[in-house]
């Protein structure tokens, strides 16, 4: 055959199915990466605009069943915030091939509707998140979704014949009786390989595009990031500083943690998908709710009270018994007993609710106010709150759970009562009341390690906030309890280290700890979940003696 004859028209190159499958895959990726990259353009605006694919994953958060969330913690540690955007991405990806695929295939109104629906969802989830967004929020997803419907139609174009084509189509090719006309609309059947080729220039094209544009949205929303803001202002004065702590709190015994956990160490556990940026400017600490004289304070006028530095070691509710979910630090703040006085708390409020810039609530008793160190913070460990521990400013209660008191990002302490709100935790079946349970870590050895027979030094933590540890005790296999060496009391919000020399033989040992509060109060080995009030059991390793 010669090269230029162009082919019989029944042979005329039509699509086949599996073509058009493929085709239509490309070209819905294409078009939802447009979607994400208009929306994020969008979103890079304003302060106020989130990015669509944040806000779903903040109401995924939100609404996920808690075995959901047990088992993200399980399988991701505290990377599931990855992993939740990783899911999401990949039910995006296969939403958008579903598009794709039905546009080539099928009907192309449909698929936009697919799309536009996909744009609703977003909207959606930019209303509903727990920072009661302004009705503007809804325009990163609405755009985007417009962009993607935009960017479907167009590809479906370059991937079909225009319909004038048809009239100048050779004699050949003109309806006759046995050969209907083909409909006016271009239709998919007519594509050739000439248009092949342009839609996938011009699917690469948006594809190259839409990764351009997204990320010079991301790159233009840093410039709300409040980090060099937080580098610019001085760390504020204790009026009372405290002395450094003597050393000797810290066990002397290798692999315990330091007594005083650095704060790129500290754990950080929230529900924020990332980190909440608090213009120092604009944000103010308001004091609502059942009190004589509300009232509200700027970063400036709260850093400028009389502030105080406190040792306190902060737990997390969700800590298993051996887990690090527990750190200390020297915080730096403003006493919320004297914040309070001059509110004038009504004697009828009987929960302190602190709200996030997030939506976050916590709340507690008021009755933990009782002379302890109940802090709005501002500073860790000699810095400013760094953005994942709550910067601007933060509560910290001694002995309460994180949930209940730590509210990071704080911007509201409602006075209220338990009768009239939940806050976030307990909607979700947490208890209310969530004072820290006594507990004992075994830092080192490691669980299976294996050491050499004769001295072996054995450490650790203890904690009882408010109570305090009077005694850590050790059992060897089956044997009697033994009494670790504790080190001194830094203070009874903090831990307690202690140490212990072991005389090990041969063989493999199991060693188990527990701590006795200062009242006298064992720890339980009745093991329960965190779930809801907080983990009892004891911390028991195994180790290998060569
Ligand atoms: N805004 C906000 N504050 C929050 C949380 C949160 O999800 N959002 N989590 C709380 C919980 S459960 C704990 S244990 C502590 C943890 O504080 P950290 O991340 O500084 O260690 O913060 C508390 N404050
Ligand atoms: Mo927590």
């Amino acid at each position: 055959m010669e090269p230029d004859t162009p082919p019989p028209p029944s042979e005329h190159p039509t699509l086949r199915h599996r073509d058009r499958r493929l085709l239509g895959a490309a070209a819905g990726v294409a078009a939802a990466l447009v979607a994400l990259a208009v929306a994020e353009a969008v979103a890079a605006v304003s302060r106020t605009f989130q990015s669509p694919v944040l806000d779903v994953g903040d109401r995924v958060v939100d609404a996920a069943p808690r075995w959901l969330k047990d088992l993200a913690i399980d399988w991701f540690g505290t990377n599931d915030k990855v992993a939740l955007l990783v899911g999401i991405a990949s039910i995006l990806t296969a939403y958008a091939l579903v598009v794709g695929v039905v546009s080539f295939t099928r009907r192309l109104p449909l698929a936009l509707v697919g799309i536009a629906l996909f744009g609703v969802l977003g909207a959606f989830a930019s209303q509903t998140t727990r920072r009661q967004a302004p009705f503007v929020a809804v325009l990163p997803s609405l755009i985007g979704a417009v962009a993607g419907v935009v960017a479907l139609w167009g590809l479906r174009r370059l991937a079909t014949r225009p319909a004038e084509q048809a009239a100048t189509e050779p004699a050949s090719e003109r309806p006759t009786a046995d050969r209907p006309a083909r409909t006016a609309r271009p239709s998919i059947a007519d594509l050739v390989p000439n248009d092949r080729r342009r839609f996938l220039a011009g699917a690469a094209a948006m594809t190259a595009g839409a990764f351009v544009v997204g990320a010079a949205g991301r790159e233009a929303r840093s410039r709300f990031d409040v980090g060099r803001d937080r580098a610019r202002i001085a760390v504020p004065g204790a009026r009372r500083p405290l002395s450094p702590a003597p050393t000797d709190v810290a066990a002397p015994v290798p692999g315990v943690v330091p007594f005083f956990t650095p704060n790129d160490g500290f754990y950080r556990i929230d529900t924020a998908l990332t980190v909440p940026q608090v213009a120092v400017d604009t944000w103010r600490l308001s004091v609502t709710g059942m009190v004589d004289d509300p009232f509200e304070l700027s970063y400036g006028e709260l850093i400028d009270l009389p502030l105080v530095e406190s040792d306190i070691t902060l737990t997390c509710v969700s800590n298993e018994v051996g887990g690090n979910l527990v750190g200390t630090a020297r915080w730096l703040g403003v006493r919320l007993d004297d914040l309070l006085r001059s509110a004038g708390v009504s004697s009828d409020a009987d929960q302190i609710v602190g709200r996030s810039v997030d939506g976050y609530t916590c709340g507690f008793p008021v009755a933990a106010l009782d002379g302890r160190d109940a802090l709005v913070a501002i500073g860790m460990n000699g810095e400013l709150l760094p953005l994942e521990h709550g910067f601007p400013a933060r509560l910290v209660v001694p002995g309460l759970y994180g949930y209940v008191s730590a509210t990071k990002w704080l911007t509201e302490i409602e006075l209220s009562t338990f009768a009239r709100f939940d806050q976030y935790w307990v909607e979700r079946g947490w208890v209310d009341d969530a004072p820290i349970k006594v507990q004992s870590r075994i830092d080192t050895p490691k669980g299976l390690a294996t050491v050499d027979a004769g001295t072996v030094a054995i450490g650790g933590v203890a904690w009882a906030q408010t109570r305090g540890i009077g005694r850590v005790e050790l059992q060897f296999d089956d044997g009697d309890w033994v009494e670790a060496t504790l080190a001194p009391e830094l203070n009874d919000v903090t831990w307690r280290q202690w140490s212990h020399d072991w005389e090990a033989t041969s063989g493999r040992h199991t060693i188990r700890v527990r701590a006795t509060e200062t009242n006298g109060a064992i720890q339980t080995e009745e093991r329960s979940e965190p779930f809801p009030s907080g983990a009892t059991g004891r911390h028991q390793i195994v180790v290998i003696v060569r």
